[in-house]
Parts: C-alpha cells; sequence; structure tokens
C-alpha cells in the first residue's frame, strides 16, 4: 500500500475589534456609545470528498487561511463575520496535530466536516459596556486571533486502476514512464513478484493511483505461474488497463493473448472480468507490419473497447492514456455519485 503525506497550516481568521463610536446627532446632546461588535473569524473546516484521491494538491499549495472579521463601526454597526474556508481532502484520510501528535480526526466516509481550526471571536464595542453609573465607556476589545494549526495529513492509497496482462507485456516499464514509482523492468517473464503502485498526474487537478501486480499466464487462477493471488491488490479498483504486447516477433494470436486474462481474471472472481477495461496495445514501437496490431483493433472494436497505442520506449501515446484513464476514472466516479445520491434520496421513504 502507497501512503502519500503531507503537512498543512490552517489559520482560521482573526475575529474583527469592537470599536469606540458614540452617537452624534443634531438635536441629540450626548449620546450615548454607540461602538459594534467586530465580526467573528472564518473556520477551517475540512471535509472528505470521493472526488478526490491524493494529497498531491497539497504539496503545491500546503498554506490555508480562512476570512478575518471585519472590525466593528459606529452606530453600533457589529462588523461581518469572516468567510470560512472549506478544504476538502479524499476519503481514508487521517488527520493528525503536528505539534501533540494527536489523532484528531479519520475521514473513513465521504462528506464528513470538522472544524479544525476556530475562527476568532469579534472583540465587543464600547457600547456593550455602558452601565447606568458609566455612561461614556471607551472600553473596547480587540478582536480574538484565529487558531492557527500545523496538521500532518496522511493517506493510504487504494489504487484506481489496475494494470493487467501476461508477463512480459510491458506493465511495469509502463508505470515507470507515467508515475514516479520505480518497479523492477526485465526481458523475462515474471520480473515482478511484488505488486507496486504509482501516483499519475493527468492535468493540473486530476491524479490517480495504478497499481502494477504480476503477469498472469493461463490457468493462473489454478495456481499457475505466480497465480491469481496477486488480483486481490486490485480487486477494489475501479477501472483495469489490459497490456497486450503487439510486437511482430510475437507468434500468438492477440485475441487469444486477451482471452487468457480476461478467463483467468473471470476464475479469481467473476465481478473481475466485468470490471470497466480499457484495452492498450503495448510496444507499438515494435510492431513492424502491424499486423498484431490491426487484429487487436479487431477485438477492440468488436467488443467495444477503447484502444490505446503506447510505447514506453519511445514516449507515444502516453499522454493520450493518461488522460484517456482520467477521463475514464471521472466518469465511473460520476456514476457513482450519482447512484448513491439518488439512493440516499430515495431513503427517507422507506423509513
Ligand atoms: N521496445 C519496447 N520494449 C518494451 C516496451 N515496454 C516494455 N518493453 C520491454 O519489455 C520487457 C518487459 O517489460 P516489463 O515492463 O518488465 O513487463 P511486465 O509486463 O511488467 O512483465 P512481468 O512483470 O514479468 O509481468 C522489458 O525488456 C522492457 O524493456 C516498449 O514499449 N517498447
Ligand atoms: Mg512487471
Amino acid at each position: 500500500m502507497l501512503i502519500d503525506e503531507v503537512v498543512i497550516t490552517v489559520k482560521a481568521g482573526d475575529g474583527g475589534n469592537g470599536c469606540v463610536a458614540f452617537r452624534r446627532e443634531k438635536y441629540v446632546p450626548r449620546g450615548g456609545p454607540s461602538g459594534g461588535d467586530g465580526g467573528k473569524g472564518g473556520d477551517i473546516i475540512l471535509e472528505s470528498s470521493s472526488q478526490h484521491n491524493t494529497l498531491l494538491q497539497f504539496r503545491y499549495n500546503p498554506e490555508y487561511r480562512a476570512g478575518r472579521g471585519r472590525h466593528g463601526e459606529g452606530s453600533n454597526r457589529t462588523g461581518h463575520d469572516g468567510q470560512d474556508l472549506v478544504v476538502r481532502v479524499p476519503v481514508g484520510c487521517v488527520v493528525w496535530d503536528e505539534q501533540t501528535g494527536e489523532k484528531l480526526y479519520d475521514f473513513d466516509r465521504p462528506d464528513l466536516r470538522i472544524v479544525v481550526a476556530k475562527g476568532g471571536r469579534g472583540g465587543r464595542g464600547n457600547a456593550r459596556f455602558a452601565t447606568s453609573t458609566h455612561r461614556a465607556p471607551r472600553e473596547h476589545e480587540p478582536g480574538e486571533p484565529g487558531q492557527l494549526y500545523r496538521l500532518h495529513l496522511v493517506l493510504k492509497m487504494l489504487a484506481d486502476v489496475g494494470l493487467v496482462g501476461l508477463p512480459n507485456a510491458g506493465k511495469s516499464s509502463l508505470l515507470s514512464r507515467i508515475s514516479a514509482a520505480r518497479p523492477k523492468i526485465a526481458d523475462y517473464p515474471f520480473t515482478t513478484l511484488e505488486p507496486c503502485l504509482g501516483m499519475v498526474r493527468a492535468g493540473e487537478e486530476e491524479s490517480f493511483v495504478v497499481a502494477d501486480i504480476p503477469g498472469l499466464i493461463e490457468g493462473a487462477h489454478q495456481g499457475h505461474g505466480l497465480g491469481t493471488r496477486f488480483l486481490r491488490h486490485i480487486e477494489r479498483t475501479r477501472l483495469l488497463v489490459h497490456l497486450v504486447d503487439v510486437s511482430e516477433h510475437l507468434s500468438s494470436d492477440p485475441e487469444l493473448d486477451f482471452d487468457i486474462i480476461l478467463k483467468e481474471l473471470a476464475g479469481f472472481q467473476p465481478e473481475m472480468a466485468q470490471k470497466p477495461m480499457l484495452l492498450v496495445a503495448s510496444k507499438v514501437d515494435l510492431a513492424g507490419q502491424g499486423e498484431r496490431l490491426r487484429a487487436l483493433e479487431q477485438v477492440a472494436a468488436r467488443r467495444n473497447l477503447e484502444l490505446f497505442r503506447v510505447s514506453s520506449i519511445t514516449g507515444e501515446g502516453l499522454e493520450e492514456l493518461k488522460r484517456g484513464i482520467a477521463r475514464k476514472l471521472g466518469q465511473l466516479r460520476r456514476t457513482e455519485a450519482e447512484a448513491a445520491g439518488s439512493s440516499a434520496a430515495v431513503m427517507p421513504a422507506f423509513q
């Protein structure tokens, strides 16, 4: 499991100062005190979101400030409260106070909210200090400062995408090209012996986690090769990316290569073979006349799968693939959110 962590600073808004003022109006001699209170500073709120899945955004932007309360004004006008700031974190994020080491919160579900730094109270204006014997008070209070914390966010990441394919298909090479992960790569089957995760950035905002696992061979679900036990590492991914090597020198039929994997997935767990899938023609730099590539294109068309042509050596098609994965994940997340939203809306009718 890949662990992602960051330290961020959160500063809630300061309260506004109370005001000293006296009423001055024509024909009203000796108007009383009229200094209004300061507004409250904004809170910093963390909210868990199923739309986010990494802490990457915090690396680039580690400081958060909520709005300050405005100062009170004459004529008993209270200052406006400062704006709260809602910071969204991925589900699975655990928040610690960096200074005390105390665990503050574990966001184990979406749409949970906590106030991690409270805004300062506004100070009272002089109007609040008036009594029958103290009619022209000049006392007033400054606003309280907003809370300031350093928070340690830790996220245990689950992969969004699983790479599957025969041994030597180029899975680890692909992961090493699209993420910072450095899995072992070599020109023989079963190079990968342990799953490896990498975080992929696609565009400004989007990122996702990809898992590379050992290759599968025919009979893997009966224990051949390294077996299918590593598939449990990608059991909870939303999307499978299936690599088929289209090198000219291979003699197998790409459709058979494809079906071997599909059969092993189903042998491990029927739902696994039903997962959304993108097809990747890997090693296109070695495609030569392109016979295997064309055969794979036909497989994609027949099975209604989106096909990407990539080479981890020349870099061809890698950007398109990253964008294609991000797009597909976006669609899948939206469909999930809609499904969750509609079931939530239906719930009350049954209560
Ligand atoms: N020419 C070329 N060679 C590639 C490409 N991608 C991978 N290779 C080579 O293919 C071999 C296997 O690559 P890996 O990335 O280790 O394959 P894998 O699918 O992870 O293999 P296992 O871990 O054994 O299942 C290595 O020698 C890579 O250098 C490619 O796009 N073009
Ligand atoms: Mg590998």
